[in-house]
């Protein structure tokens, strides 16, 4: 069923506290923890706790949990302390863009310059 946690899913493994992370925010519906391969002194990813394969999917089956990431991201970006300077929230969404986890999460990148267009 949509949403459900699935067993081969890393990040639903971190939700479940069965594959460490570093948490920097949580709340009932969302975690917020540092990339293990950050791209940027600040590198966070903010995912659902609920499983669905990516940001699209997510937003269709359950805004208000999109909702809920987008408004953690910029938290993140708060407490990070990259909110004044400029930073970006990314759903890389399906292979061919970059995307490597399929369950929905946002990068929120920053703490240097960031070029446009992305490569
Ligand atoms: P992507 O947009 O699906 O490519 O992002 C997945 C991210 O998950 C990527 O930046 C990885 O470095 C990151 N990640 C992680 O933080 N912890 C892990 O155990 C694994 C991937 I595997």
């Amino acid at each position: 069923m949509a949403g459900e946690p699935q067993a081969d899913c890393l990040f639903c493994k971190i939700v479940a506290k069965e594959v460490p992370a570093t948490v920097v925010r949580e709340t009932a519906t969302t975690l917020a923890f540092r990339d293990i391969n950050p791209q940027a002194p600040t590198h966070v990813l903010v995912i659902p706790k609920s499983h669905h394969p990516d940001a699209g999917s997510l937003a269709a089956a359950e805004p208000e949990a999109a909702a809920d990431v987008l408004r953690e991201a910029g938290l993140v970006a708060v407490d990070e302390k990259i909110a004044d300077t400029g930073y970006r929230i990314v759903f890389n969404t399906g292979s061919g863009a970059g995307q490597t986890v399929f369950h929905a999460h946002a990068h929120v990148l920053g703490g240097r310059g960031l070029n446009w267009p992305p490569g």
